[in-house]
């Protein structure tokens, strides 16, 4: 072929490869700001606080990672109070508990049907109790909603060395849990520990959907697939700030409200022996919650019954000083109080049931309350309606000093709430300048409060 002739060859098939090329149906491109909550991320936004509990084998045997080794024998708790777990939680201001179900160890604290490595075979209850069960049933009385952790790595049981066989048994507790305890509103996946294992996620996923098609499934990195809910990538009770609840996971963006867990006892997510001193202060915990709710997130709260099966006294009165500071630090809203006035009055209200919206299509806009007397408040809370999207990107609070309004805080994410402190100021005026949406802003609420604890 003379060198004219193959020229055009080369340019006629490069002309259909490039008409194929447009032909070809496409995903349609993402946006940050199109992606939206599901409704029942909406509502576990809403509960802000959350706790983990952590009882079983290693308990007793003051580890924190079982090897599979421990006889059942040893769990034997002489008084496993589940409401007392509850009372003290619910004094903190969680609002839903998880408890794990299965660790690592393997060792199961219901009496499953598939292994004798549970309670059953254990001196607890004579071999007839479920703490499943007494945790799930505590917890609902009490009006918090209940979840699940069942750790895929499981160092006791001999599937576990052929994929297909454990999936399968993990498939069975796994229906077992989820069809026999109500509605679950947390699934935890934990991919600690598995390295070298392969799961077939997408079964487990489905099947635990199939009885709990609104639960929300936690899943740490490694399964970001999964994940309803996204883990900070830290265990210290800190979120880093910007904190944006849509995720991008290699080209695929979802909305992955963050939870970070954290221990009570820092380090320790079971008990151990003469461990208090590693119990978190309050201040730290009052930090926790600032890092955490106040950047938009949920805090979850690693809670260790002891060997009697009781949260110990000092961790129940840490919670409860823990729960009583964050409502002393948040329960006077000035707005409210001293009856602030503004436009945007459904973000004025104290009620997270309404929400201002800015004018449709807006890229900016203003919050302003006007008090009749001066006000001194060194602290405001946020919040964004999120069932859109979130969309503030920029904004700051400024107070009116003569002719000049002055910022005070300024940020990026809002999201769920933001909490900004400051050095106090007194004044008549202040606004919450959204300087930045992607379209137009709906502020749930605007909040003002006199704290005494500028940071
Ligand atoms: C981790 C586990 O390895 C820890 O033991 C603990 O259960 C924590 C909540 O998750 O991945």
């Amino acid at each position: 072929m003379c060198l004219g002739l193959r020229l055009r060859a080369v340019v006629s098939l490069f002309s259909i490869l490039l008409c194929g090329f447009l032909l070809l149906p496409k995903a349609p491109a993402q946006n940050f700001f199109e992606i939206k909550p599901s409704p029942q991320q909406i509502a576990w936004q809403d509960m802000e606080i959350g706790v983990i509990f952590h009882f079983g084998t290693n308990t007793f045997l003051d580890r924190e990672w079982g090897d599979g080794t421990a006889e059942p024998s040893v769990f034997n708790p002489s008084n496993v109070d589940a409401e007392q777990w509850i009372q003290a939680v619910k004094a903190a201001g969680a609002k839903y508990v998880i408890l794990v179900a299965k660790h690592h160890d393997g060792f199961c604290l219901w009496p499953s049907e598939l292994t004798n490595y549970s309670v059953k075979s254990s001196p607890w209850k004579g071999g007839k109790g479920d703490l499943v069960r007494e945790v799930a049933e505590a917890a609902r009385k009490n009006g918090l909603k209940f979840g699940i952790y069942l750790s895929p790595w499981d160092r006791h049981d001999p599937r576990y060395a052929d994929p297909a066989a454990y999936d399968k048994y993990y498939l069975g507790q796994l229906d077992e849990l989820s069809s026999g305890y109500g509605e679950l509103v947390e699934f935890w996946m934990d991919g600690a520990g598995s390295a070298g294992h392969t799961y077939d996620f997408d079964r487990i996923v489905q099947q635990l959907r199939m009885w709990q098609p609104n639960t929300m499934v936690f899943a740490d990195v490694a399964l970001y697939k999964y994940a309803d809910l996204r883990w900070v990538g830290n265990e210290d009770g800190r979120v880093p700030y910007e904190n944006w609840n849509v995720v991008d996971r290699t080209g695929y963006l979802r909305w992955r409200p963050a939870e970070a867990d954290t221990p009570l006892r820092k380090q320790h997510w079971f008990w151990h022996p003469n461990d208090e001193a590693s119990l978190k202060s309050l201040d730290e915990l009052v930090e926790d919650y600032d890092q955490t709710v106040g950047r938009g997130a949920q805090l979850m709260l690693g809670i260790a019954p002891d060997r009697n099966g009781r949260v110990p006294e000092a961790d129940v009165a840490r919670l409860k000083e823990f729960g009583e500071a964050i409502q002393k630090l948040y329960s006077h809203n000035l707005v409210k109080e001293k009856q602030g006035q503004g436009e945007a009055a459904q973000a004025l209200d104290g009620d997270r049931g309404t929400f201002w919206s800015a004018p449709a299509g807006s890229h900016s806009a203003v919050v302003e309350v006007n008090f009749k007397e001066p006000v001194t408040f060194d602290c405001v809370v946020t919040m964004e309606w999120l069932n859109d999207g979130q969309h503030v990107q920029e904004y700051a609070i400024e107070v009116l000093e003569g002719n000049h309004w002055k910022r005070v805080a300024e940020g990026q994410a809002i999201g769920h709430k933001k909490i900004d402190h400051f050095a106090a100021v007194t004044t008549q005026h202040v606004r919450l300048n959204l300087l930045a949406t992607s379209s137009e802003a709906h502020i749930r609420e605007f909040q003002l409060y006199n704290t005494g604890a500028a940071r």
